[in-house]
């Protein structure tokens, strides 16, 4: 309740200049306070200062003052370089670092949710000699602060983007035709932080790395995922044989062409990275194209709102039967298109061998939907969206499994040495941690 009397009053002081009056502010007993009239213009105008100082790399993280602002319930600090930023008491109490309330050998809260007073007051605040901020709260409890770790979690709108950038690394560069596949050693990225930083974050960034120099012999994409965390097992198996194979229980283990697709929409968590390894090439085809499939969806969106709106709300079903690692019969239902809450594309679901006869619509939505996948595709299948390559035994294509579409041609194996490829998924949550340790054991803490 006392947020909206805050931005009540935030707002009738913000439309009047005459109605800046000084929030009260708490003082230390026996320390001269240095409360400088505030209003909500100027809380305003720190807001926006705290925000581009608290997310700029580099600024300084050492407290001139702290106080706590009673009325808002909030602590106040005002940093050496200028800027200010706002902490609410309890977000304070919630995350004291104290052994009582912290297991620090699991870096996890122990204090309960039922523990914690969410209309907590405090007693008194100060700048320790070593530039923390210590809250003493009305139980006698205490909290101690560092000034990076308080400056890092700044609530600003700009300093908490930068943060949600920093932690999940969101932002994409989208591509077409003229793409240069990212490259990489494969021996380099084994043995090589940086070079295994920088591997990851391109796939991040551009979704795909081709890694060169492998031996061409089985083991090489398990290895790959031992360097990141652990691979993703599925049903057909914990590393899989791109194959032509008798009584192929997916269309994958044929020499057809496979059309530009994603793999695994049958699996409602499709898995988000896949690791690709030539063994063995063709003696003729089998050549791959890949398409940026966020690149695609943003054309779409412009270029045909109705089908993206269309492929965003379906809900496709798709579905897998068969035996390999063991037996199996898969039904998953999702939209071509994720997006989430704001609209952002978010993940890209399309196989068309897998995708199922089963369709969950009103009949009159059928030809709509057609029209609208159609659209679709022909848009990510124009040569200026394509990049073409193709796998010499040794290569391995390291793409982002819920971004790119990849297709495969037709081809014709050597009688004495079949085309062989070995593939391996891991989801995005184990690449992202191993990122964000190369990441701090590269540039130091983060
Ligand atoms: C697959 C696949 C590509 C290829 O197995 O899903 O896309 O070049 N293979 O065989
Ligand atoms: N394979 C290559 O969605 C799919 O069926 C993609 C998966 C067989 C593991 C192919
Ligand atoms: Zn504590
Ligand atoms: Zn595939």
């Amino acid at each position: 309740m006392w947020t909206s009397i805050f931005l009540r009053r935030a707002l009738q002081r913000s439309t009047s200049a005459m109605a800046c009056r000084p929030l009260r502010v708490w003082r230390k007993p026996g320390r001269a306070a240095s409360p400088r009239p505030t209003c909500l213009t100027s809380l305003q105008l720190r807001g926006q200062q705290t925000l581009s100082s608290a997310s700029l790399p580099g600024a300084g993280h050492s407290v001139r003052s702290v106080r706590a602002l009673r009325e808002e319930r909030m602590v106040e600090v005002e940093w050496k370089d200028g800027g200010h930023s706002l902490y609410p008491f309890t977000w304070l109490r919630d995350n004291c670092p104290c052994p009582l309330c912290t297991l620090d050998s699991a870096q996890a809260r122990k204090l309960l949710m039922l523990e914690l007073d969410v209309h907590i007051g405090v007693d008194a605040v100060e700048v320790t000699d070593d530039n923390k901020v210590s809250v003493s709260w009305p139980d006698r409890h205490a909290s101690v602060f560092h000034a990076k770790w308080l400056k890092k979690r700044c609530f600003s709108a700009s300093a908490r983007r930068a943060l949600k950038e920093e932690l999940f690394l969101n932002e994409r560069s989208h591509w077409d035709s003229t793409l240069r596949i990212p490259a990489a050693d494969y021996h380099d990225v084994l043995r090589d932080d940086k070079a295994a930083l920088d591997w990851l974050s391109a796939l991040r960034r551009v979704g795909v790395v081709h890694l060169k120099g492998a031996a061409a012999e089985p083991g090489v994409v398990a290895r790959l995922a031992e360097r990141i965390g652990y691979l993703r097992l599925t049903f057909y198996g914990p590393t899989w044989q791109v194959q032509d194979k008798p009584m192929a229980n997916n269309v994958a283990y044929t020499s057809g062409k496979l059309s530009l697709h994603t793999d695994y929409p049958a699996l409602h968590a499709a898995p988000g990275v896949q690791l690709l390894h030539c063994i063995s090439s063709a003696e003729e085809g089998g050549e791959s194209e890949i398409v940026d499939g966020f690149h695609a969806a943003e054309l779409l969106r412009r270029e045909d709102p109705e089908a993206f709106g269309t492929l965003a709300s379906v809900q496709v079903d798709f579905t897998d039967t068969g035996t390999d690692y063991c037996d199996f019969m898969l039904q998953a239902k999702k939209s071509v298109i994720e997006v989430d809450a704001e609209g952002r594309v978010l993940r890209i679901n399309l196989n068309n061998a897998t995708r199922d006869s089963v369709l969950d619509l009103p009949v009159d939505r059928v030809q709509p939907f057609y029209r609208a996948l159609r659209a679709f595709v022909d848009l990510f299948s124009r040569p200026e969206n394509t990049v073409t390559y193709g796998l010499a035994a040794g290569d391995v294509l390291t793409f982002d499994n819920w971004r790119l579409l990849h297709s495969r041609r037709s081809y014709r194996s050597r009688p004495d040495q079949p085309r062989h490829l070995e593939g391996a998924y891991l989801d995005w949550d184990e690449v992202m941690s191993r990122l964000r340790i190369l990441r701090q054991s590269v540039h130091g803490n983060a």
